[in-house]
């Protein structure tokens, strides 16, 4: 009898990896901006793409609910245990799906339904499972929200303290999906025992910095972190919960059967192999340079009249208010503008933003994806005049075109993929 082919030089589906080197081609030749993206090793896709796909495996090492774990047992060990040691963690538990299933599962493992928890607005940086009342965190938990300064645009530590003791949460969430700043777990923990509640902090956006040494580690500090595993730290899509011994089991039965069914295995393989990636000396110069062009690319954005948002960046991300260049402009007409013109990038509300979350007076730009491809401060110069180029004539395509050609041209000195 005839099998399925398994030929992985000729996959058979041409239509499909048609669309495949379509995205390659786009990936190589226009540049990613998107702060939450990354380039993979080829070792991590190796990993997502192998036969570990095949397999079920509800439950954790030794404790399965089906057969023939042997070496699936093996794999996620090895995950957990270089996650462990990444972090300094004493758990951690590498099966979640996404960063929103890892906040989900911390919140099962910490919280009854309707608790009250407080977490950053989303208007000013905070993540939809942090409270949105569209997403299950703000239907099922009581969310009160804490914002930023309005002098310096950071998270305001003494209101956070005030709502926490007006409030008296069961849990503090810090972390943000669009925040440029570096966030100190110290003093949220501070605020975390005085009201007598847990402390969660999710570094979905900074894991990577933190496994570089480039953010303070909230190992330890929180009670709970999460994250995803491919922003900063570069492995596959996926997320991370780590805890302390104590919460372990909760946080484990919390993930399965809690949330979720059988574990994607290849997934946890290639979290393991970029766990692996990211304890090398060499990710802490990634780290490093990750930040500095971030830094370099605020600077020099500044310089062609656009306000970032608290003055600057600690991290891979920074936030432009795009009114001081143009009022007229919207993060939206922005955002297709650069998109145009080969500039890939995401629209995003600034602290007070008057327009919608649908429109935005903002953009985000994150240096992850452009800092592995080899890109140092020269690009960001460059990058900077490209994106001025571009929003001051928004509306006239040669430009757009003439832009779009540059784009190429760096980025053909810069494939990710050679
Ligand atoms: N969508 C992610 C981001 O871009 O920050 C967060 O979930």
């Amino acid at each position: 009898m005839e099998g399925v082919s398994t030929d992985r030089e000729l996959p058979g589906d041409e239509e499909l990896f048609g669309l495949i080197e379509r995205e390659l081609e786009r990936q190589s030749s226009t540049l990613q901006l998107i702060a939450s993206e990354n380039f993979t090793s080829r070792a991590v896709m190796a990993a997502t793409g192998s036969v570990l796909t095949n397999k079920y495996s509800e439950g954790y090492p030794g404790r399965r609910y089906y057969g023939g774990n042997r070496v699936v047992d093996q794999v996620e060990d090895l995950a957990r245990r270089r996650a462990c040691e990444l972090f300094g963690a004493e758990h951690a538990n590498v099966q979640p799906h996404s960063g929103s299933n890892a906040n989900l599962a911390a919140y099962l493992a910490t919280l009854d339904v309707g608790d009250t928890v407080l977490g950053l607005r989303l208007d000013q940086g905070g993540h939809l499972t942090h409270g949105s009342p569209v997403n299950i965190s703000g239907r099922y938990y009581d969310f009160v929200s804490y914002g930023l300064t309005d002098s310096d645009e950071r998270v305001d530590l003494d209101q956070l303290r005030r709502l926490a003791e007006e409030h008296r949460p069961k849990l503090i969430v810090a972390g943000a999906t669009a925040y440029p700043r570096v966030i100190e777990p110290g003093p949220i923990r501070e605020i975390a025992d005085a009201v007598g509640a847990r402390f969660l902090f999710d570094a979905a956006h900074v894991a990577g910095l933190i496994a570089g040494g480039v953010h303070p580690n909230p190992t330890g500090v929180a009670d709970v972190v999460t994250f995803t595993t491919h922003k900063t730290l570069r492995g596959p899509r996926g997320g991370c919960i780590l805890s302390t011994g104590e919460l372990a089991p909760a946080i484990d039965k919390a993930v399965f059967p809690g949330l979720q069914g059988g574990p994607l295995d290849h997934v946890v393989a290639a979290k393991a192999v970029a766990f692996g990636e990211a304890l090398r000396p060499e990710f802490e110069a990634y780290a490093r340079r990750v930040v500095d062009n971030a830094r370099v690319l605020a600077a020099a954005l500044a310089q062609e009249g656009f306000r970032i948002v608290s003055g600057g960046t600690d991290t891979h991300l920074l936030l432009v208010d795009l009114r001081s260049f143009d009022p007229e402009l919207t993060g939206r007409a922005a955002q297709e503008a650069l998109d145009r013109a080969g500039i890939s990038c995401n629209k995003n509300t600034v602290p007070g933003d008057p327009r919608s979350a649908f429109v935005t007076s903002g953009l985000r730009l994150g240096t992850p994806a452009v800092t592995t491809t080899g890109m140092g401060e020269p690009e960001m110069a460059e990058i900077a005049e490209l994106i001025s180029r571009v929003l001051r004539r928004r509306e006239d395509e040669r430009e757009l075109e003439a832009v779009s050609d540059a784009v190429a041209t760096l980025c053909s000195k810069f494939e990710p993929y050679s």
